[in-house]
């Protein structure tokens, strides 16, 4: 007997059946149909690892290590330091941190805990990191953010798709499968296998200098305009904004913007013609057009160059934004996120702040306002008038967050860090408090995928002794605080959220586990119980009032860092095909380490020789902020100006040492794709442990 249930990891959320054993086969789901990728293959193998977190740990003093305790211990000087932190600094002293890969069901218990029975107004979470920019583009332009508006089985009748900044056959393998009979355009610094596959689908494989899509972006509008190719009927009937946008746009001519982005003009207008040239044809996005500290007008570029050419809204043709963690569009709809309430409200809305505090049995003036945004929560800890303790569910900060080594310096400021985890990650072994927790496979609840569609996760097996859910856990502090409310069964919690979304912009109202269990696709929104849900929206109106959607002019930014002779290169950062995000889960998975067992940092062969550096040696790649340990990869198709770093490791090999910490002024997302580096030869040796293992705790604080 197997449980139908789905990958722990990416926002594609491909079919897998789990055995009593724990492991995973593919099943038919239309996302992934039958197929799932290396790491889909293997979690399982992280269920009974010898290194899972099975008991709280606590460190009695700051400088002492971890060690084991009772649930009440550790749940008990939680709630005691919580108590005296807020009775002594106020409510804001006290902080919280979650994940995209949370369940709808924890991220919305968490955001009420929060504001509920912690009283703060200090919580953000990693999604700031993910999809945060194209969340405000979307808004701004569709009146709505839902990062797909239609479901990935539209995808498999495209005849051309362009693809800036996601490299799909690593980030989300089977999502290929629906890209097969496309011809597609990808936009990418670096010829990764999703540009491999552009060239060889008759294509084109664009290469612009990381940062500067937006100017590629208006190039290709000013084509579309001088070649003839706008859709004027569309832009008359559904859009506005059109004549502001071009006044922009008209001063970037391909050739000029050329010199700026370094796409051949030639290479701009014929992706403009393919595109224009087809039927069905759509434009995705993912976080190489927006980990930039302009990423809200670069994805917004993006869009004007859609509406002009009649994308969005139309049958058979869209734009969309590839969403990341596996709950990555639903952890930003229920309250996790510092501006938001559940279904997706605004926190400094009044008529939302009244709704929500009427299911919540409180006083809307007692809700706090907005807070920090991740960055600046982070920057914050320890800091006069910042938060003195921080609590983290599904997150890893010391790996994840842009500038690590200020991170672990913020970290080491606070009074109190408490990580839930099942593993022992960075931050988890940095934490005073460990609260070990039930993974993916021993849990009930619901996500929310790229399509906007909620999907169940079951539970296979039960967790091992000693781990408690995350709704337990959250429930148990809760009470511990003396407030009520806080429910530790799943569909409890879920028919609350439903409650509290309704008549907001996600609504989940109709959704409920039964639909789910039987069968049914339900995307949001999705009212009422006999309401079929929104696979496809925008058909007939955008969600601005006048039903429009909207161009907006967007003027190139001056570079957050540019390169300069110290610091000559752009460096970017991402992901490859085995590892997933701060690498956790997958630097513990034996197969998948074998494949990527350490960091490296592509670089062109010209560009290696000029630092002294050959392939195979390791290197130090230096930025203003800090330093990373990376093996060198000379990649001959990879732009001399620019190197690349996975972000999956951790120790001297953290990639976000080097990352710049600007935000985008609108989504307050951090700069994670270009800082300027230069690079150094090092004869450091790098052990084996240290590649794939974390550092202890006290190591990082120190
Ligand atoms: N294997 C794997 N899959 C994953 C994840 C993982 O960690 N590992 N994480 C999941 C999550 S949370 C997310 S958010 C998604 C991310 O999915 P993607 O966005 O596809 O992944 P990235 O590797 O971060 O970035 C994509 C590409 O952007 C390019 N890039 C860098 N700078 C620029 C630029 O200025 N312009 C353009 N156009 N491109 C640029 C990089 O070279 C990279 O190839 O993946 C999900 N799937
Ligand atoms: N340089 C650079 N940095 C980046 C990026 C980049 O492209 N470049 N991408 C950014 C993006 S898009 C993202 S999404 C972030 C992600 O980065 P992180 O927020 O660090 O994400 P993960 O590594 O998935 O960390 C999740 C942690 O929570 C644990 N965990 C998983 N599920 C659960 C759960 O249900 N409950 C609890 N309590 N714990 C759980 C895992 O074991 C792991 O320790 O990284 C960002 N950082
Ligand atoms: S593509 Fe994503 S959801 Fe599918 S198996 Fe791989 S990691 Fe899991
Ligand atoms: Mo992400």
């Amino acid at each position: 007997m197997t449980t139908p249930t789905h990958c722990p990891y990416c926002a594609l959320q491909c079919g897998t059946a789990v055995a009593p054993s724990g492991e995973v086969t593919p099943r038919q789901f239309p996302t992934n149909r039958g197929g799932l990728c290396q790491k889909g293959w293997t979690a399982g193998s992280l269920l009974g690892h010898p290194e899972r977190l099975t008991t709280p740990l606590l460190r009695p003093a700051r400088a002492a290590p971890l060690g084991p305790v009772s649930w009440d211990a550790a749940l008990g000087h939680v709630a005691q330091q919580l108590v005296r932190l807020r009775a002594t600094h106020g409510p804001d002293s006290v902080a919280v941190f979650g994940g995209g890969g949370l369940t709808n069901e924890k991220s919305y218990l968490l955001g009420k805990f929060a504001r509920v029975a912690l009283g703060t107004s200090q919580i953000d979470y990693n999604g700031r990191f993910c999809m945060s920019s194209a969340a405000v583009a979307g808004n701004r332009a569709f009146g709505i953010d839902r990062g797909l508006s239609f479901p990935v089985t539209d995808l498999d009748d495209a005849e051309v798709v362009l693809l800036a900044g996601a490299n799909v056959a690593e980030t989300m393998p089977p999502l290929l499968g629906h890209l097969g009979g496309a011809q597609l355009v990808v936009v990418d610094p670096r010829r990764t296998p999703t540009a491999e596959r552009a060239i060889a689908s008759g294509g084109l494989h664009l290469q612009p200098v990381p940062g500067t899509d937006l100017v590629l972006a208006l190039g290709m509008l000013h084509a579309a305009v001088a070649d003839g190719r706008l859709d004027t009927d569309y832009l008359t009937a559904r859009t506005s904004g059109l004549e502001e946008t071009w006044r922009v746009a008209a001063r970037w001519w391909p050739e000029r913007a050329e010199r700026v982005c370094g796409v051949a003009a030639a290479d701009m207008r014929a992706a403009v013609g393919l595109l224009a040239g087809a039927q069905r044809r759509y434009v995705l996005t993912a976080r190489g057009a927006e980990q930039h500290a302009h990423g809200v007008d670069t994805v917004t570029a993006w869009i004007n160059l859609s509406l002009a050419l009649g994308l969005p809204g139309r049958p058979g043709s869209g734009f969309g934004t590839i969403t990341g963690q596996g709950n990555g569009q639903g952890g930003r709809e229920h309250g996790q996120k510092a501006d938001q309430l559940p279904g997706y409200r605004r926190i400094d809305d009044p008529a939302s702040r009244a709704h929500i505090a009427s299911v919540w049995g409180v006083d809307a003036a007692a809700l706090p306002g907005p807070g920090r945004s991740a960055t600046e929560l982070l920057d914050a800890l320890g800091r006069p008038g910042g938060p003195r303790a921080l609590l983290v569910f599904g997150s890893n900060p010391l790996v994840s967050a842009p500038d690590a080594t200020a991170v672990a310096q913020r970290l080491a400021a606070l009074e109190l860090l408490v990580v839930a985890d099942f593993l022992p990650g960075e931050t988890a072994l940095a934490a005073d408090v460990v609260l070990p927790v039930a993974q993916w496979a021993e849990e009930e609840g619901t996500l929310t995928n790229l399509e906007g569609r909620v999907l169940r996760r079951r539970r296979a097996l039960d967790p091992p002794p000693g781990v408690r859910t995350d709704l337990e856990v959250i429930s148990g502090l809760a009470r511990r605080l003396g407030a009520s409310g806080f429910p530790a069964e799943p569909e409890r919690v879920f028919d609350e959220l439903r409650a509290a979304s309704a008549g907001g912009p996600a609504d989940y109202a109709g959704i409920s586990y039964a639909r789910l269990d039987a069968g049914e696709a339900l995307h949001w929104p999705c009212p009422g119980p006999d309401h079929p849900g929104t696979p496809r929206m925008f058909l007939s109106r955008f969600a601005h009032s006048d039903g429009r959607a909207r161009l907006v002019p967007v003027d190139p930014p001056a570079a957050a860092e540019p390169p300069d002779a110290e610091f000559p290169l752009r460096a970017t950062t991402g992901r490859v095909l085995v590892h997933y995000q701060s690498g956790v889960q997958t630097r513990r998975i034996d197969e998948l380490a074998a494949i990527v067992p350490e960091s490296f940092v592509e670089v062109h062969p010209d560009t290696a020789a000029r630092a002294g550096l050959a392939d195979g040696e390791w290197a130090r790649v230096v930025s203003r902020r800090g330093s990373v340990l990376a093996r060198v990869r000379c990649v001959p198709s990879l732009r001399i100006d620019t190197v690349f770093l996975p972000f999956h490791f951790g120790g001297e090999q953290t990639a976000n040492r080097v990352t710049n910490p600007a935000l985008d002024p609108l989504s307050r997302m951090p700069e994670f794709k270009v800082a300027a580096v230069q690079l150094i030869p090092t004869r450091e040796c790098v052990t084996v442990l240290e590649h794939c293992y974390a550092l202890t705790g006290a190591e990082y604080l120190r």
